[in-house]
């Protein structure tokens, strides 16, 4: 069913505290975690606790936890201090997502170029 957990979902095992993350935030519809590899001083990432594979299908669905997705990542942002930031939804394997669980990518702490290679 749309939105319940998939046994293969690396995100979904970690919503489900089966796999360590450094979460940095916790709402009732989102989990905020740092990235394994992050790409800047700032890189946590903010999730849905619901399964959806990507931004689209989660706002089409379910757009007031997409909202919420939006509205973490400000917070996060504010609790790291960051004046200057980008919010990333990388959508398809062809703009690089590897994890087919929707997430908000938050990136700060440093210089950032436009536009994004
Ligand atoms: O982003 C997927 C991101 O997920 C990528 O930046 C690495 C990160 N990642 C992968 N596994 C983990 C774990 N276990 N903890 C924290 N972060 C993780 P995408 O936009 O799909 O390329």
């Amino acid at each position: 069913m749309a939105g319940e957990p998939q046994d293969d979902c690396l995100f979904c095992k970690i919503v489900a505290g089966q796999i360590p993350a450094t979460v940095v935030r916790q709402t009732e519809t989102t989990v905020a975690f740092r990235d394994i590899n992050p790409q800047a001083p700032t890189h946590v990432l903010i999730i849905p606790r619901v399964h959806y594979p990507d931004i689209a299908t989660l706002g089409a669905a379910e757009p007031g936890i997409a909202a919420d997705l939006l509205r973490v990542s400000g917070e996060v942002a504010g609790e790291e201090k960051l004046e200057s930031y980008r919010v990333v939804f990388n959508t398809g394997s062809g703009a690089g997502q590897t994890v087919f669980h929707a997430h908000a990518h938050l990136i700060g702490g440093r210089g950032l170029e436009w536009p994004p290679g």
